[in-house]
């Protein structure tokens, strides 16, 4: 089976050094994609799989839209790349423009990166150079939490909470963390937000009485955890999480890289769930994965904080070659509008309840210990093979490829996000692809 897999004979597998990846194990058997549309990828060998992860959670209007490969082909054609560092060009003002018209209304101003890490390092740069252009410089601190993901820059690893991700790398001083909020005793198979633990979020009030409130910058959390595994808030956490930073004067940054367009049923998981931050990080579906893009929108009070000098000094040293490259903006554009005509950015609302009852329906599946859901976001904790960690979720992301479903498996957790294109009937498919696939592996 693995032969119809294999490269053309005069590729060398050896030289792509794979991001997250098990290379050796992947290399003996690859598995490749060779075309996409709508809710579908081809394997190089022809073979049609339902895509049950938008791609990697950012292909949120479905593959290779029409509208969106359209724009990108002029864009591309007419100028390809323009600099932005004291230059500038009309798609990159009306893209942010036509952004902050879809965020929570407090969000006026974008700064444009290249992926979701520079979108949570530009973030906590914001945060420390506000309140140091504030004559706060003395809030220095940046907290995090357990089990969140921002990416793999110094920053995002820093407030990160994954500790694979941690454990070979300095982080940066002065930085702690929240627990994470997954208390399966009190809360397994919860459907949306659990009911228990709104108390964890107290914790802040700890660190500051620890630290002194008036030396902690910036609050980092995910409103959803995503690469977590998928934890949505519980009932009345960010709420207090909000009025603490409120109470000390600390930034509340949510990291909205999975969460932002759509996937939980708003346009950003904030509106979903009533409560706004300072500062919100966005990458993935701002492009719809076409183009490698992120937006880190803040608020006027924020931005207007940095523009007190002489105007001809420049503001804020920060920023990327490729801030608002003009082909990630054609390609957002188009998104937007795709996403406006198709009323994706609610869509998830609407199929929240059948994605939940299909996904919750595995249950009483062999090997299943907890299931969660929010918006169009779901994951299924499987119990580890005893001795062998993410054995059972390797064999999990095999055996539903080879039943032409792609779901995504990190250590023994399953994590759900289709397009939010995807039909009553592809959702019913994909779980009843993944009981099958749990009622094979041992
Ligand atoms: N913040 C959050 C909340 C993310 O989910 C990043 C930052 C970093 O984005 P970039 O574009 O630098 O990768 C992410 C990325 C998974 C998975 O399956 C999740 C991500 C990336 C790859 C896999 O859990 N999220």
């Amino acid at each position: 089976m693995n032969k119809r897999y294999e490269l053309p004979g005069s590729v060398a597998a050896s030289a792509f050094w794979m991001p997250f990846t098990a290379n050796r194990q992947f290399k003996a058997a690859p598995r490749l994609l060779a075309r996409a549309e709508g809710m579908y990828y081809w394997t190089a060998d022809g073979r049609q799989v339902l895509d049950g992860q938008a791609g990697l959670w950012c292909v949120n209007a479905g593959h290779c839209r029409p509208r969106i490969v359209e724009a990108v082909q002029k864009q591309v054609a007419q100028m390809d790349f323009a600099p932005t560092f004291n230059m500038g060009h009309p798609a990159a003002f009306e893209f942010a423009d036509r952004l902050a018209r879809i965020a929570p209304e407090r969000f006026s101003r974008v700064f444009f990166t290249n992926s979701g890490s520079e979108s949570a390092d530009t973030a906590l740069k914001i945060a420390l150079a506000y309140h140091r252009a504030r004559g706060e410089g003395q809030r220095f601190r940046l907290i995090g939490r357990e089990r969140g993901y921002h990416g793999v820059g110094f920053g995002g690893v820093s407030v990160g909470g994954l500790v694979n991700n941690r454990r070979m790398f300095p982080t940066l001083p002065a930085v702690d963390h929240l627990s994470h909020t997954h208390q399966p005793a009190l809360n397994a198979f919860s459907v949306g937000q659990p009911e228990h633990g709104a108390d964890l979020a107290d914790e802040l009030e700890r660190l500051a009485n620890l630290h002194g409130g008036e030396t902690i910058a910036a609050v980092i959390v995910e409103p959803v955890a995503g690469s977590g595994g998928v934890l949505p808030p519980p009932k009345g956490y960010l709420e207090r999480l909000r009025a603490l930073c409120d109470k000390h004067g600390i930034l509340l940054i949510f990291d909205e890289v999975i969460t932002g367009f759509g996937r939980t049923g708003a346009p950003f998981a904030a509106q979903r769930l009533g409560v706004t931050p300072d500062i919100m990080t966005t990458a993935k579906g701002v492009t719809n994965g076409v183009v490698p893009m992120g937006a880190v929108f803040v608020n006027r009070q924020i931005h207007d904080a940095f523009m007190q000098g002489p105007p001809e000094a420049i503001e804020f040293f920060h920023g990327y070659t490729y801030s608002g490259h003009p082909v990630a903006c054609a390609a957002g554009l188009a998104t937007l509008d795709i996403y406006a005509r198709e009323g994706l950015l609610t869509r998830a609302l609407e199929l929240e309840g059948v994605f939940a009852e299909a996904l919750h329906g595995l249950r009483d599946a062999p090997h299943v210990t907890d299931i969660r859901n929010f918006g169009l976001m779901g994951a299924i904790d499987l119990a580890p093979r005893p001795g062998k960690p993410g054995g059972r979720g390797y064999d999990m992301l095999v055996g539903a490829l080879g039943r032409g479903a792609l779901v995504r498996a990190s250590g023994d957790t399953l994590a759900f996000s289709p397009p939010l294109i995807v039909s009553e009937a592809q959702i019913g498919e994909l779980f009843e692809t993944v009981r099958t696939v749990l009622a094979s592996i041992d």
